[in-house]
């Protein structure tokens, strides 16, 4: 289905980006390495804005706004505009370890309304994934034990993968010696199947290892995992088969990445995947054809949209053609070809990470 949009404004585009504000530097890890050459040391960026107790609420011209001292925080029912908040059970123990967004979902993926909550309980090895309950937090049932994370920031992705109303985990995991993709089943947590893949070595901090997307790469039915080891693609089919693999021959630093995305461009059912790296922008068929190649990437982009952005009937794709120094690249989502450069720096952004497409502007 082709999404119709109006046209987007520069400013549109960017406006969520925060040019003021302290950005995340890459990976889950990142946190970790203050100080890091030609990055923004998030220890010491904008901790003003960080409050004595375990919140706060400020007010600027817009209303309201909370801050919490994630370092603090012990009752989150208490803070203003939190719906559900209980405290998390199960292993938590390792210092410096707290719940982590990137490597959890929340879908109702039984249709009773309440939402099921799905999380890796830790980012190291011989941890397993949990399911928890929306009512008290308590826990559903615990996988069998899955290796350490790699450093992806692709979540946890929850979907009906056989197209019979039944969903399934999935989540990469680096094991001792390979990476292994893992399928669980989401009503008992049972392993429905794990795929090995890699030689299981980290490289570039785990950016760009076990990015996981699920789309409908294959069939119309069901859905497919593509996932990423470096310059390497696999993708299995929804009974974990390994459906193709595609090597980019990208290594090293070349090969540092972490995003992916998949979406039907061209409106005729089968997703297509837009993986991108440090030195490579590229479009596929969901079945490993390529469509096209940017191989003048200048450094990794820090978001990928999908969207009709002239409003013309078909997808551009919008990327970042050097991380953190632009431009923005819109290009025709099917064929790479460009359309348009956004030149967000000249527009008073620092560094693009992130962005969001839509119908801002009311007097288009
Ligand atoms: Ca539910
Ligand atoms: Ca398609
Ligand atoms: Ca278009």
């Amino acid at each position: 289905m082709t999404i119709k949009r109006t046209a987007i404004t520069t400013a549109c585009l960017l406006a969520c980006i925060g040019s003021g504000m302290a950005a995340a530097p890459d990976g889950p890890h990142a946190a970790a390495r203050p100080g890091r050459a030609g990055g923004i040391d998030c220890r010491k960026n904008n901790m003003h804005l960080c409050p004595e107790g375990e919140f706060a609420v400020g007010k600027d011209q817009w209303g309201e706004i909370v801050r919490v001292n994630m370092l603090k925080i012990k009752d989150w029912s208490k803070v203003p505009g939190v719906k559900k908040a209980w405290p998390m059970q199960g292993f938590e123990g390792v210092p410096g370890m707290a719940f982590h967004p990137v490597i959890s979902e929340v879908k109702d993926v039984d249709g009773d309304g309440k939402l099921d909550i799905f999380r890796r309980r830790s980012e190291h090895a011989g941890e397993g994934i949990e399911r928890l309950d929306y009512d008290d937090g308590s826990v559903v049932w615990v996988s069998e034990p899955v290796g350490a994370l790699s450093g992806d920031e692709s979540r946890l992705p929850v979907f009906d993968l056989h197209g019979k109303g039944r969903y399934s985990v999935v989540h990469a995991a680096r094991e001792d010696d390979c990476f292994a993709l893992w399928c669980l089943d989401v009503r008992t947590g049972r392993t429905e199947w794990r795929a090995p893949f890699g030689d299981g070595v980290k490289r570039n901090y785990g950016n760009g290892q076990g990015d996981v997307v699920v789309g409908r790469f294959l069939d119309r039915k069901t859905r497919a995992v593509v996932v990423r080891d470096g310059g390497v693609l696999h993708c299995y089919d929804h009974t974990g088969k390994k459906a193709w693999t595609h090597d980019t021959k990208l290594r090293g630093g070349n090969a540092y990445a972490h995003e992916l995305c998949r979406h039907d461009a061209d409106g005729d059912g089968l997703d297509e995947v837009f993986p991108n790296w440090q030195k490579l922008m590229m479009g596929l068929r969901g079945d490993g054809t390529i469509l096209w190649q940017d191989t003048t990437q200048a450094a990794h982009s820090d978001y990928l949209v999908c969207a009709d952005v002239d409003a013309d009937g078909k997808t551009e794709l919008i990327y970042d053609h050097h991380e953190g120094a632009g431009p923005a690249y819109v290009v025709e989502a099917m064929t790479g070809n460009l359309r348009m450069k956004i030149d967000y720096r000249k527009e008073g952004l620092r560094n693009a990470q992130n962005i969001a497409v839509g119908d801002f502007d009311p007097a288009r």
